[in-house]
């Protein structure tokens, strides 16, 4: 088949606030590449299945108290812990639709207070992305779309927080995509957006993440 010989995998990131639509358009996203012929997987961080995960997991579910640090430190442990079969996947020629990375890392702590570099540091090596899907949701929109699950963070004024410190971190392999339109509209742009960048980065190397 083409896939196996025509290069590498896509690492494809999509971003956004809490409801904003990520894990329903990474799934939409990911069965159209498959109908197309396309290796691809889809991936989530925090991956709540590892021992690392496990403790996020109950942090975010409040049944544990961690240093704002720690916790940090904890999610960029919980990618670094990825990262070889990430490449793996990548330079097999799979490519990988993955529900938030270091953005997610360094916005949400950032937005406790942290400083931002010492945020983006622990994340510096890890696999740099091709494209970076940022799904804009006022966060009073995305309160309304069936309200939080009541994890952690998932406050109106703290997710205000979050998006001004996404908005800092858009750089040129980001595209702004608005979450509000139809969710059919939506699908249709990501569609082009990850077509395209499959096809791009078929012929570059990987590189990693310097912020
Ligand atoms: N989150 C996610 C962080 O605070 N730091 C990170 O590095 C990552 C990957 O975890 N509110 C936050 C964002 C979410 C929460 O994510 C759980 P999800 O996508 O709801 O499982
Ligand atoms: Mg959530």
């Amino acid at each position: 088949d083409a896939g196996s010989k025509s290069g590498r995998g896509a690492l494809v990131i999509l971003e956004g606030l809490d409801r904003s639509g990520k894990s329903s358009q990474c799934a939409r996203l990911l069965s159209y590449l498959e109908g197309q012929g396309c290796r691809a997987e889809g991936w989530r961080f925090p991956d709540r299945g590892t021992s690392v995960g496990q403790m996020i997991s109950a942090y975010l579910a409040n049944e544990s108290q961690l240093d704002d640090r720690t916790i940090h430190l904890l999610f960029s442990a919980n990618r670094w812990e990825k990262r070889a079969l990430m490449e793996s996947k990548l330079l097999g020629g799979t490519t990988l639709i993955v529900d938030r990375y270091s953005y997610s890392g360094v916005a949400f702590s950032a937005a406790k207070g942290l400083d931002i570099q010492w945020c983006k540091a622990p994340d510096v090596g890890l696999i740099a992305p091709d494209l970076v899907i940022y799904l804009d949701v006022q966060p009073e929109k995305a309160a309304e779309r069936g309200g939080y699950g009541g994890e952690r963070y998932e406050k109106i004024e703290f997710q205000k927080r979050v998006a001004d410190h996404y908005h800092s971190l858009r750089d040129s392999t980001w595209k702004v995509v608005d979450g509000s339109l139809p969710m059919e509209t939506v699908e249709e742009q990501l569609r082009e957006l990850a077509t395209n960048c499959i096809q791009k980065c078929q012929e570059k190397p990987l590189t990693n993440l310097t912020w």
